[in-house]
C-alpha cells in the first residue's frame, strides 16, 4: 500500500439506510469516506465503526452545501443518496409543501451537491458519480406524483451529465432500487409504524446492504467501465405496483 493514495468518497444521506451501508462498504474497500447529513450525531457513530469525516449537510440549503463542499479536500467518488418520499396522494391533493419538500431535497439537493464538487471530482483523473434513484424514476404509480416526478429528474440529470462529460474522466451511475426496506416508508408515512410496515408485509424486501453492494460493484469496476444503471428490486416485485405477497 505504501504510496498508493486512499480515494475519497462523499456519501450524502449517510446518517442511516443505503447511505450509511454504503459509507461501511466503500469504507472497507479501502476509501476514505466523507459522510454528510443532518443528523450529525448518527454519522459520528458511524465514522467510530468506519473511520472518515463526519459533517453536517442540508442539501436543501445552498450555504449548508457550500459549506459542506469547502470542509472536503479531493473528492474521487461522489454518491448522492439523500432522497425522500412525502405522502402518497394523488396529483389533485399533492400540497405544495410536499412536492416542493421533495423537489427540493431529491432534485435540487442532487444538483448542489453534484454542482459544487464536480470539478474536483472531474480533477481527480478517475472521477465517478453515482446517483441513487429509484424505479420510481422510469415507472409511476397512483399517489406517487410528487415522488415519482422528482425521481425521474434525477434519471434525466444523470443521464445529461453523462453526455456532457463524455471525453472526460467521470463514470456516471445510476442505481434505481424498488422496494428497500429503510426509514424511506417511516418517513414517508410521517412516523406511521403500521402504514410503513404494510409496505414490506408479505415479501422478503431488499436490504441498505442489498443496494450499497450494487453502488459497491459500479464504484469498484475498473475506471474504463461505466456501469450506465441498475435496476434492483425483490424477486417478489415486478413493477412498482405487482408486488406478489405471502398471505400471512
Ligand atoms: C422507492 C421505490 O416504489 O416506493 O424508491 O417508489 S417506490
Amino acid at each position: 500500500m505504501t504510496g498508493k493514495r486512499h480515494k475519497t468518497a462523499v456519501v450524502t444521506g449517510a446518517s442511516s439506510g443505503i447511505g450509511a451501508a454504503t459509507a461501511i462498504r466503500l469504507a472497507a474497500e479501502g476509501f476514505h469516506v466523507v459522510l454528510g447529513a443532518r443528523r450529525v450525531d448518527r454519522l459520528e457513530d458511524l465514522v467510530q465503526r468506519c473511520g472518515g469525516q463526519a459533517l453536517f449537510l442540508d442539501v436543501t440549503d445552498g450555504e449548508s452545501v457550500a459549506r459542506f463542499a469547502g470542509a472536503v479536500e479531493g473528492v474521487d467518488v461522489l454518491v448522492n443518496n439523500t432522497g425522500m418520499a412525502a405522502g402518497l396522494t394523488p396529483v389533485s391533493e399533492l400540497s405544495e409543501d410536499a412536492a416542493t419538500t421533495m423537489w427540493e431535497t431529491n432534485v435540487m439537493g442532487l444538483l448542489r451537491v453534484t454542482q459544487a464538487l464536480l470539478g474536483r471530482i472531474e480533477a481527480s483523473g478517475e472521477g465517478h458519480v453515482v446517483n441513487v434513484g429509484s424505479t420510481a424514476g422510469f415507472e409511476t404509480y397512483p399517489g406517487g406524483g410528487g415522488y415519482t416526478a422528482s425521481k425521474h429528474a434525477v434519471r434525466a440529470i444523470t443521464q445529461t451529465l453523462r453526455k456532457e462529460l463524455l471525453g472526460k474522466p467521470v463514470r456516471i451511475t445510476e442505481i434505481a432500487p424498488g422496494l428497500v426496506e429503510t426509514e424511506f416508508s417511516m418517513v414517508r408515512f410521517g412516523g406511521d409504524r403500521r402504514r410503513a410496515d404494510k409496505v414490506y408485509e408479505g415479501i422478503t424486501p431488499l436490504t441498505a446492504e442489498d443496494v450499497a453492494d450494487c453502488i459497491v460493484w459500479a464504484v469498484t469496476r475498473p475506471p474504463h467501465v461505466n456501469v450506465d444503471e441498475i435496476v434492483v428490486r425483490p424477486l417478489a416485485q415486478a413493477t412498482a405496483t405487482m408486488v406478489a405477497r405471502e398471505e400471512s
